[in-house]
């Protein structure tokens, strides 16, 4: 018997002249960065064929597999399904600790139905476009520098589902902008809109995303949420979403996007007086949440992410 360890055909001098070559180390030509990475991918990827034995016909499942995601859009829905889109959250916040910003309103992932270009309102906005038999929510809170102090002239750009969980756009049976605005901080940093209870959110059925859980065991639904991207005058970026404390999948989120301090309870306001200091008529639900950016700062990783969106028809 061999007391040595047996070596791996991917740590072979065959192998690893082979991942060399694929990702151009022989020239001077190309991109660096992209080359390092696809020598890693590349080599990482063999390993994982090596070491769990997969079979030919398995690995050209997976690239049809793939093949069919990325003809139906899914990657956008796969990517946070897969906790990559958290995991890559956890790694900016990483490198935000290091740059030493600490504290503000914790990011969470964009996801895939972000639409840029909503209508832009001063103070307060009302989002429901569309005639819908939904309960009437307000949400309504202030956005502040990460010291308190109030920020007017901020920006929040606000998106959700319908009582459906679908979203305006990729849904094209609801008005382009609907459910989907800016609203501009006033002189004291509040803003204010008025909408419908938006509710959970749960992968095509039939779609790529949902075929991979199911084979994982797991199932495909977000719990009823809110997005936001937050931004302010000297000021990073906040890319984020508010969960609604009373779904069931609350903490049991596809696409790992509830964290802690981005749970929020949802109020029912019934009392005749309080209804007319909204100046409202009917019972509604309320949700105060308030924004607290952090200032920029240099040697910190941009807070804006480049992708591409789907657009407004
Ligand atoms: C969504 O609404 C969403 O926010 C994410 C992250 C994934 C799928 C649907
Ligand atoms: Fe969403």
């Amino acid at each position: 018997m061999s007391t040595i360890t047996e070596s791996t055909i991917t740590d072979s001098p065959e192998a690893q002249a082979l991942f060399d070559k694929v990702a151009g180390l022989d020239t001077a030509a190309g991109n660096p960065r992209l080359k390092r990475i696809v020598r890693r991918v590349v080599a990482d990827a063999c390993r994982i064929i090596e070491d769990l034995d997969v079979t030919p016909s398995e690995f050209w499942t997976a690239m049809s597999y793939l093949t069919e995601t990325g003809r139906k859009n899914e990657f956008g829905l796969l990517m946070p399904g897969l906790g990559i889109e958290h995991f890559i959250d956890l790694c900016v916040d990483a490198k935000e600790r290091a740059a030493g910003i600490a504290g503000g309103t914790p990011r969470t992932i964009e996801g895939p139905l972000y639409v840029a270009g909503a209508p832009l309102a001063k103070g307060e906005a009302r989002l429901d476009d569309d005639p819908e038999d939904g309960e009437v929510l307000i949400v309504e809170g202030r956005v502040t520098g990460r010291d308190g102090a109030p920020l007017p002239g901020a920006v929040v750009d606000v998106w959700h589902a319908n009582t459906l969980g679908n979203y305006s756009v990729f849904d094209t049976s609801q008005s382009p902008w609907n459910l989907r605005r800016r609203i501009e901080t006033d002189g004291n940093g509040c803003y204010r809109f008025r909408s419908i209870l938006p509710r959970g959110y749960g992968c095509p059925p039939q779609g790529q995303t949902q075929k991979l859980l199911d084979q994982l065991g797991r199932h495909g639904r977000r719990p009823a949420h809110i997005h936001f991207f937050v931004s302010g005058p000297g000021h990073r970026q906040l890319t984020t979403q508010i969960n609604l404390a009373d779904d069931p999948y609350v903490h049991d989120d596809f696409a790992f996007g509830t964290r802690d301090g981005l749970v929020v309870e949802v109020a029912p306001v019934t009392d005749p007086a309080a209804l007319a200091a909204s100046g409202m008529t009917a019972p509604f639900s309320r949700i105060r949440f308030d924004f607290a950016l952090n200032p920029e700062v240099a040697h910190a990783p941009d807070p804006v992410v480049a992708r591409p969106r789907a657009e407004a028809a």
